[in-house]
């Protein structure tokens, strides 16, 4: 008797494992690398809110990589996932993995960066913050600070990255409107500290220590937080000899704006995977085209307006 009911409870046990298991969505998702604050805090994030929904995620960083990205999305496609979400590191180089993906009939989904591709059919939908109003709203931060009159230096992110093509798009189209607003100098860090560091050292140099220079705008808060040590180093006063304003909003950042060594930073949130997922799994349910682009909101802050 006893025996029997402990078979059957094991059977009910199994039967119910089973079909947890069959029933649990497994997402492969393939992330840029960590070569900031802001992508970890997002890794993270999209790894416990997987947890809380039940979903198996297989996680893969590309370490900044392309074509690493491109060996993890084909390895999801031979491993059947159920979908696939990509942060794409650069725009191009997709066309031909997203139809390998089609072909196999999972869908894929765009999480934070975009893609350039002509057949907008290879993804489901992006869901990421409007890069080009970031770059917008720190322009018009910058015209209202400096009253329209401002030499910049620029620190771009990666190269092709859509966030780095975006926000320099946005912040030029702000700029434009004031005759006495112009980017003097521009280059890469790569969106890194260490990038950022570099990159203003040479800024440093080739303006006889920032002379005539009123404001610094980085793509993203990592390549700033570089900045102001290459600008504390030269014995300058980031914040205060010079404009400081940047993307991401990451926990160092607000105490540099609390500190006034910086003076503005967009907000890009990294707690996004509530906004992802719930997307994806409806999509899985019902199959119901979705616009091509879900939006994340962006807002500016400074030291006077935190935020929660
Ligand atoms: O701003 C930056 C990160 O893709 C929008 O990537 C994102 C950017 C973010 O490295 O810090």
């Amino acid at each position: 008797m006893r025996l029997t009911s402990l078979f059957s409870a094991a059977i009910g046990a199994a039967v119910l494992m089973s079909a947890t298991s069959a029933l649990a969505v497994t997402i492969g998702f393939s992330q840029v690398g960590d070569e900031g604050d802001w992508r970890p805090a997002f890794s993270r994030d999209m790894q416990a809110e997987a947890k809380k929904e039940g979903i198996d995620l297989k996680f893969a960083d590309a370490q900044g990589k392309e074509e690493e990205q491109l060996k993890a999305v084909r390895a999801f496609i031979a491993q059947k996932v159920d979908a696939i979400i990509i942060a794409p590191v650069v725009v191009t180089g997709w066309d031909q993995v997203l139809r390998e993906a089609k072909r196999a009939n999972i869908p894929v989904f765009l999480a934070d960066r975009d893609v350039d591709v002509t057949d907008k059919s290879l993804y489901v939908t992006r869901i990421s913050a409007d890069f080009n109003l970031e770059g917008k709203l720190a322009g018009a931060w910058l015209a209202e600070a400096s009253k329209g009159n401002c030499n910049i230096v620029e620190l771009q992110g990666t190269t092709g990255a859509a966030p780095a093509i975006e926000r320099k798009k946005g912040f030029e189209a702000v700029i434009s409107n004031f005759p006495n607003m112009k980017i003097v100098k521009t280059q890469s860090g790569d969106f890194t500290t260490d990038g950022g560091k570099k990159v203003m050292e040479a800024f440093i140099k080739s303006t006889d220590n920032l002379k005539g220079i009123c404001a610094s705008f980085a793509h993203n808060d990592n390549m700033q937080l570089g900045a102001i040590q290459a600008m504390k180093e030269a014995g300058l006063k980031p914040g205060k000899d010079v404009l400081m304003v940047s993307v991401d909003y990451v926990p160092a950042m607000k105490q540099e704006l609390a500190k006034g060594e910086a003076n503005a930073s967009v907000e890009l949130r990294s707690a996004i995977g509530k906004y992802i997922y719930p997307v994806v799994l409806n999509y899985l349910k019902d199959k119901k085209p979705l616009p091509k682009w879900v939006v994340i909101p962006s807002d500016l802050h400074t030291a006077a307006t935190p935020g929660s």
